[in-house]
This record gives C-alpha cells, sequence and structure tokens, in this order.
C-alpha cells in the first residue's frame, strides 16, 4: 500500500505525527510538500475538500486531521491494538494530544495564527505563564497516568504493543523539551521519558531520525524555542 502524504515543508508541525506512523511502519509514502513544495499541498487542501493538512492519501481515499488520519491508518500499519475497545481507548487519548497540541501552539500565537509572534508577544508571555503552571502539568500527569495504568503493558501506553499514540506522545515529549526545557526540568515524568527514550531506539525511527527525511524543530512550527516564553535558566 503506498500513502501521499500532504504537509507544509519546511516544518515538522502536525504532519510529524503522520510521518512517524508510516516511518515506524515502513510504509512506501511520497512527501508531497517536500518533493513538490507547498504549491502541491495547497492544491490538495482545495482539491480533497479538506480545511487544513497534514492531508494522508492512499490510492482510494484521502483524510485530513492527525487524530482521524492516525484512527484510518494505524490497523493496516499494524500500529493498534488488536482490542476494538483499547481501539477506542486510544482514539480517545489521540483526541487529547490534539488538545494538548492545540494549547501548545496557543502559548506563542494565544491571539490567533493571523498575527506574528512578535505582533502578539506579551500575550504569549502571559498564556505560557498560566500553560507552564497549570495546564502543562495537567497534561503531563493524565498521559503519565495513561502510561503507568496500562493493564496489558509496562512499556505501552494501550494495549500490549507499540501504537500510533506512543509515537504522538514521543513527539510531544520531544517538542516540549525542544521549546520548554526548564519548565519540564520541574515535572517528574518518568513513564513519558522511558517511553521517549524506548521509541527512539524503535531501528526504523532510529534510522529516521538519523535521515534527512528527519527534519530539526523551528520557530515556524508548533514547538518554539523561546526562552522568554519557558521559565528561566535554573
Ligand atoms: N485539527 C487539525 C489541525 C490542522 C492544522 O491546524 N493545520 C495547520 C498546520 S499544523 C494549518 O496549516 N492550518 C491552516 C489553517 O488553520 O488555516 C489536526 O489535528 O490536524
Amino acid at each position: 500500500m503506498s500513502y501521499w502524504l500532504y504537509y507544509w515543508p519546511s516544518i515538522p508541525g502536525r504532519g510529524e505525527f503522520v510521518r512517524l506512523a508510516l516511518e515506524e511502519a515502513g510504509a512506501e509514502y511520497v512527501d508531497v510538500g517536500r518533493d513538490q513544495g507547498a504549491g502541491a499541498v495547497a492544491d490538495m487542501i482545495s482539491r480533497g475538500g479538506h480545511f487544513a493538512p497534514p492531508i494522508l492519501a492512499d490510492a482510494h481515499e484521502s483524510a485530513s486531521h492527525v487524530a482521524h488520519i492516525l484512527a484510518w491508518v494505524s490497523r493496516p500499519l499494524e500500529l493498534a491494538p488488536h482490542d476494538d475497545r483499547d481501539f477506542r481507548r486510544m482514539h480517545q487519548i489521540q483526541l487529547t494530544v490534539t488538545d494538548f497540541v492545540a494549547e501548545i501552539h496557543d502559548t506563542h500565537h494565544p491571539l490567533g495564527p493571523g498575527l506574528y509572534y512578535d505582533e502578539q508577544k506579551e500575550a504569549a508571555a502571559r498564556r505560557s505563564a498560566s500553560f507552564i503552571d497549570a495546564r502543562l502539568p495537567k497534561f503531563l500527569d493524565y498521559f503519565e497516568g495513561v502510561l503507568s495504568r496500562n493493564p496489558d503493558s509496562d512499556e505501552w501506553s494501550v494495549g500490549r504493543r507499540c501504537t500510533t499514540l506512543d509515537l504522538s506522545l514521543f513527539l510531544v515529549m520531544r517538542g516540549l523539551y525542544y521549546a520548554f526545557p526548564n519548565a519540564l526540568a520541574e515535572i517528574d515524568t518518568p513513564a513519558l521519558d522511558e517511553l521517549t527514550r524506548r521509541v527512539a531506539k524503535r531501528r526504523r525511527i532510529a534510522a529516521y531520525l538519523d535521515s534527512e527525511r528527519c527534519i530539526d524543530f523551528n520557530e515556524d512550527g508548533i514547538f518554539r524555542r523561546y526562552p522568554e516564553l519557558d521559565r528561566p535558566n535554573p
């Protein structure tokens, strides 16, 4: 099965959640934005009736929204739990990841995506402070609980094997350590840290992280390093 991934070429962004799943599964895919540029992504948004990327297509259909795409492909890619109830729980938690990612984005764009960061720095500082005080620990504590209370595995979040949700939590933790290293240093996340190490060592993920296909976080994406939004250096 071949896939076509449509996402903005210059950032990992939300496209990375889908890319990681394709990479871990060893799936054949074309990264259309990287191969053909942003124009091809914009064209697919309107042609496919989508609102925003990432968009994933196969020969028959296309889908947008990270959580919806992962619900679609996680079973064919063998990155889903076998049990239906576990599958639904995985999707539910993935939707919480969606909420978390939106809040992470809003730390640097609290007034909306129509203004540059430089035009909303004051609001971003206030938003980030309350994010770090309340929302960051609340989300991380929730995901810690998901990992440490899985009755079927000490390693994975739902069911017995690595799923698209584990790959998403891996990406979120890497992004947070990039954007908010000082804030993260104040929060205990042993299960998430262990998961991040475990995923990074998986054969295909390690090869991907080492490849040119994997681009670094940068200040156009979701996870941005603005030291003034983080806790001060210890
Ligand atoms: N809920 C969507 C959000 C999609 C989204 O916000 N995409 C961004 C890039 S990461 C975009 O290009 N948005 C354009 C827009 O909102 O106009 C998802 O989870 O995939």
